[in-house]
């Protein structure tokens, strides 16, 4: 201790008579900084921050989207909607946020909205959420959290212990349960939901994610197409409130048969594809691999 004390005190002494080496004064009179800080100024680079691209689908949601995008987290760097409205949807997100992006939906159906929005987005990560009121921006934060240590594809849960439906009917929930179960029989996985539209990835799979489902079943086949070409999937435990105003589009029987659809087809999609049914995907491990975050119940 004494030692580097006095090893402090040496160096202070050694320079501060010749202010030349500790502060150069520029041309222009200033005193700039040391040669040695400088160095390390220009020689260490701040850690990049991966940008984040939040896509929201909406149909008819301006009494619900302000409270929505009031809330948006500041980690996100661009918003964009892609809206299929007749009501005043676009006015209020640009009263929301001047410099959203808004794209008009050239085909109806969530999944091609969803689409539109990741082939438009431009961050490193690409975050899916609904407009409703259903889900809360700051739960966007989690999922985050995730990809920035390592996952790929980060999907909410509701039923996941710590996660939680105020929204889901009982039928839905028995339906959805029954879909899970099928997804996990047939892509060996640990999921807890499926049908649910709070998810996020690293936009670098975009393409072999190649999506192309055009309704709501796109959520399936997300986590499907991410299982199927191995990268790295896991779940967050995510708080479903009611939708604020309005009726859902969503129609229980046919687009459970949409999802049911969903889960046999990219399975068999998958094995025609060069690679069999389980492609060597992200880190060649060649398996799916889901790990659940709150424990899975
Ligand atoms: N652009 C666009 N957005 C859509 C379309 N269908 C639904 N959406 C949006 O997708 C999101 C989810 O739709 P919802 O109707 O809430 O369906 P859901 O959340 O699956 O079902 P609920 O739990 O009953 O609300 C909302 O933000 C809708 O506005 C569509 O055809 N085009
Ligand atoms: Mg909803």
């Amino acid at each position: 201790m004494g030692t580097s004390h006095q090893r402090d005190s040496d160096y202070v002494e050694r320079r501060s008579p010749n202010r030349s080496v500790l502060s150069p004064v520029t041309e222009h009179g200033e005193i700039g900084l040391p040669r040695w800080a400088e160095r390390r100024t220009t020689t260490r680079r701040p850690p990049r921050v991966d940008t984040v691209s939040l896509v929201i689908p909406t149909m008819n949601e301006a009494r619900n989207l302000a409270t929505v995008l009031d809330h948006v987290p500041d980690a996100v760097s661009e918003v964009i909607l892609v809206d299929r409205s007749s009501d005043v949807t676009e006015t209020m997100a640009a009263s929301c946020i001047p410099d959203i992006r808004i794209i008009e939906e050239s085909l109806p159906g969530k999944g091609n909205a969803l689409r539109a929005g990741f082939a438009a987005a431009q961050g490193d990560i690409v975050v899916a959420m609904d407009a409703d009121g259903s889900m809360s921006p700051s739960e966007i934060t989690n999922l985050l959290y995730l990809l920035e240590h390592g996952f790929d594809f980060v999907k909410g849960s509701r039923f996941i212990v710590g996660g939680g439906s105020l929204d889901i009917t009982p039928l839905r929930r028995a339906g959805n349960r029954g879909l899970v179960m099928l997804a996990n029989h047939l892509y060996r996985t640990q999921l807890t939901d499926l049908c649910y539209g709070f998810f996020a990835f690293r936009r670098q799979f975009l393409d072999q994610l190649d999506l192309r489902s055009t309704g709501f079943e796109i959520e399936t086949e997300i986590t499907a197409r991410a299982v199927l070409v191995g990268l790295r999937v896991t779940e967050v435990p995510s708080m479903e409130l009611p939708r604020r105003t309005g009726v859902s589009n969503l129609h229980t029987f046919k687009d459970g048969m949409r999802v049911l659809r969903a889960l046999f087809h990219e399975k068999e999609r998958a094995k025609r594809e060069p690679g069999g049914t389980m492609k060597a995907g992200r880190g060649g491990r060649g398996s799916p691999d889901l790990e659940a975050h709150g424990a899975a119940s």
